[in-house]
């Protein structure tokens, strides 16, 4: 297993400045270190450089549209680089707008080699929204949209084919706050969205197998990790916290359960904020997370297949 750590310290993407601290912060907490353990061979890639934060207002319902573009021109260009290198790309981030840089690399990747992809979003947010729908302007909130082809050319045009990807790619964990065009829109696109009432109701384990239902060997695993996915309480180091989100225990199951299908090949972790966190605990959750996700496991177990 060959690893590729990119550092995308943006958050061009934001409401909220300090994402891009967040690769040096996953660093510090041993990502690298964590990931070398199993056996896998780490290349850190260093950060990829982009334009700072110009901090400035909407213009026709984006913030920062030129900086977004830029700074995912080079994620996607980095991406698909190493995954042509057989390499597993870790995206260290920034702000969640990095996923349309990385995951058009991704699905470009899998329309040349023939694999079927599978993209989980791990998200307190739904990130669909459009230049008419948003309420904030921030490109952080739209990258799913983006992706679908919903957005403007500049970055749905990443990667060539629009749209990378299409809604039945998508399964979105753990969605607690979904503005009002987010909600008819995730309803027209029929993305399957597994919010935390659907959790709280069937359990962690049933919703993760319905999520990876239809995975097998030929499948690219795309894990899309907004930190803020995790409940505040064991995740503060993120700029838009939302109540009312998975455990400490119902994240490791999801990531258990991902490193037992073996079919992870990329992976963004995203919305860290070291600004708001507390002694670098949510970076080190972060990396608690990644560790499942490689195949860390409290006992020998024989792999079970939630397929
Ligand atoms: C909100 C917040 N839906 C927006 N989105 C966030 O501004 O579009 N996504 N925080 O992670
Ligand atoms: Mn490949
Ligand atoms: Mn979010
Ligand atoms: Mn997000």
């Amino acid at each position: 297993l060959k690893v590729s750590l990119i550092g995308v310290p943006t958050d061009v993407g934001a409401g909220v400045r300090g994402a891009s601290m967040g690769p040096e912060a996953l660093r510090v907490a041993g990502l690298g270190r964590a990931i070398a353990a199993f056996g896998a061979e780490v290349r850190d890639c260093g950060n990829l450089a982009g334009p700072s934060n110009p901090e400035l207002p909407a213009v026709n319902g984006f913030r920062h549209l030129a900086e977004v573009a830029q700074w995912n021109l080079a994620v996607h260009q980095a991406v698909y680089a190493e995954l042509s290198e057989g390499r597993v790309p870790i995206m260290l981030g920034g702000d969640h707008c990095l996923a349309i840089g990385s995951i058009s690399a991704v699905a470009r990747h899998c329309r040349e080699t023939g694999r079927k992809l599978r993209v989980l979003w791990f998200d307190a947010h739904a990130d669909l929204n459009t230049a008419t729908m948003t309420p904030s302007g921030n490109i952080h909130g739209m990258p799913v949209a983006c992706l679908c082809g919903h957005g403007p050319e500049m970055l749905t045009g990443i990667g060539g084919e629009m749209p990378a990807i299409r809604p039945e790619q998508i399964r979105q964990i753990g969605i607690r706050s979904v503005d009002e065009g987010e909600k008819r829109f995730l309803h027209d696109l029929c993305v399957e969205v597994f919010d935390m009432r659907y959790i709280d109701e069937i359990g962690m384990r049933a919703t993760m197998e319905q999520a990876l239902a239809g995975v097998d060997q030929d499948t690219h695993l795309h894990v899309s990790l907004d930190v803020d996915f995790l409940d505040p309480t064991i995740a503060p180091g993120v700029g838009t916290t939302v109540r009312g989100g998975p455990t400490y225990r119902e994240a490791e199951l999801c990531m258990e359960m991902i490193a037992d299908t073996g079919q992870l090949a990329s992976l963004d972790i995203v919305e860290l904020n070291p600004a708001l966190d507390h002694c670098n605990m949510t970076a080190e959750l972060a990396v608690d997370l990644v560790e499942s996700l490689f195949g860390k496991s409290t006992l020998m177990r024989m792999h079970r297949n939630y397929r």
